[in-house]
């Protein structure tokens, strides 16, 4: 495999693997604004990042079983209808900064072609917090911190318009010639598939399900996509663990049976804690999809001095499926006794979770809570319900799997204060 042309990225980012190249950026930059800057959003990598040079040249296939399999151009997919744009920036002062800075042109382009509601969606890597399981008893795979998320407003076609131009039509549980899933298969090679591409799938409903919002992005955050984050094109599947959004878009194939893929049979499955390496049978789980909630603390890291009195606990809260945060509890005596704390995604309008018109429905929520900190050590902690009333567990230990994914244990920190 060849890494002498990776893309330029930002120094700011921890480096967890260099290659494939595995990043994300420290806690502090990840809330620093509700959306996430390109430079800053965590890049998860099983191979070298490919190259497409000439766009023009650039086709995405789409066939298997359906009745006129098609190769589209990406000048035909930007003739689609676009989602993600908005005539509502203006509610949010730290959106509006954020294009100002980045890119004023595109933030111009996305307001006058109003009519649909701005998108954001969020992506979270099933490894994010793995170090912190592996920790406790060790687990296979890159370790990430807390940051292994970021929320960005994805640019692109329907996927469910796509499907209607090979015949597919909306709401397809099962198409004519049988077809259930629909795989996606990248240009990249890594070599968990032997060197052949990453790919995954999803059930032909999702897909074909308007209100899944299962984007194919050519755009993040009102610019081209990035080399990193899969130009010239990617899937952004909402409310799903990460890996299930594949980048840099070779093919689209609907298939009788969910994708065979490595990444799909061995790999990100939930197995229970008395599952090991030498007892393990892949074909005994199901791939993992729907992310459960989660929450981190990012304001503070392990042992941070911190002068007694005020201090600021920040971070975010996001489940999957769609579901809202109904609520974020703060406690710092170790979660003997707890706070709740605000919630907030654009400045100005209180978050409802689940309500349409005041929540980003496939977005994270920020959380803030100032508190008092007298005692000299203290366990800060935080734990996020969501609308369904899933809570996040108490322990690491209950939830340890081999491959350290899906690590929604309580996030503590630990601070002294001195005067
Ligand atoms: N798609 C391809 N083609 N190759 C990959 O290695 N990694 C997946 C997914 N899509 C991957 C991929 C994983 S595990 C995650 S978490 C997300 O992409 C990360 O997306 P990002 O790098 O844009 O943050
Ligand atoms: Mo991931």
């Amino acid at each position: 495999s060849d890494y002498s042309r990776e893309p330029p990225r930002h120094p700011s980012l921890k480096i967890n693997a260099k290659e494939p190249f595995n990043a994300e950026p420290t806690r502090q930059d990840l809330i620093l604004s509700y959306i996430t800057p390109v430079d800053y959003f965590y890049k998860r990598n099983h191979g070298p990042i490919p190259i497409v040079e000439d766009i023009d040249r650039y086709s995405l296939a789409i066939d298997g079983l359906v009745d006129k399999p098609i190769q589209l151009s990406m000048a035909q997919i930007r003739l689609l209808p676009k989602y993600n744009v908005t005539a509502t920036l203006q509610v949010d002062i730290k959106v509006f900064l954020f294009y100002l800075f980045r890119n004023i042109y595109s933030m111009l382009d996305s307001i006058m072609e109003s009519g649909s509601k701005i998108m954001f969606h969020h992506l979270q890597c099933a490894g994010n917090r793995r170090t912190a399981m592996s920790q406790q008893l060790k687990v296979r795979g890159v370790g990430w911190d807390i940051s292994a998320l970021g929320n960005a407003v994805w640019g692109g076609a329907k996927l469910s318009d796509v499907l209607e131009l090979v015949g597919v039509s909306k709401l397809t549980s099962v198409t004519s010639s049988g077809g259930k899933h629909v795989e996606f298969i990248s240009i990249d090679k890594c070599k968990e598939e032997k060197g052949g591409p990453y790919k995954a799938s999803v059930p032909i409903s999702q897909a074909t399900n308007p209100e899944a919002d299962v984007l194919l992005a050519y755009e993040m955050n009102g610019e081209i996509l990035n080399r990193d984050h899969g130009y010239p094109l990617r899937v952004v599947v909402p409310g799903v663990i990460g890996a299930r959004s594949v980048k840099w878009l070779d093919r689209i194939t609907i298939i009788e049976q969910e994708c065979q893929g490595f990444f799909m049979q061995k790999d990100y499955k939930m197995f229970p804690p008395s599952v090991n390496w030498d007892n393990i049978d892949w074909s005994t789980r199901r791939p993992q999809m729907d992310f459960p909630v989660q929450s981190a603390i990012c304001s503070l890291h392990d042992v941070d001095i911190v002068k007694p009195g005020k201090v600021r606990i920040a971070g975010y809260a996001v489940s999957g499926g769609g579901r809202g945060i109904e609520r974020v509890d703060v406690s710092i005596d170790g979660g003997k006794t707890w706070f709740e704390a605000s919630r907030y995604q654009k400045t100005g309008v209180p978050y409802v979770s689940d309500d349409d018109s005041s929540c980003d429905k496939w977005a994270w929520v920020l959380f803030e809570a100032i508190v008092n900190l007298q005692s000299e050590n203290a366990d800060i902690v935080v734990k996020a319900v969501d609308s369904s009333a899933n809570v996040q567990p108490e322990n690491v230990m209950s939830i340890w799997n081999l491959r350290g994914i899906l690590n929604t244990s309580w996030h503590h920190v630990y601070v002294r204060s001195t005067a």
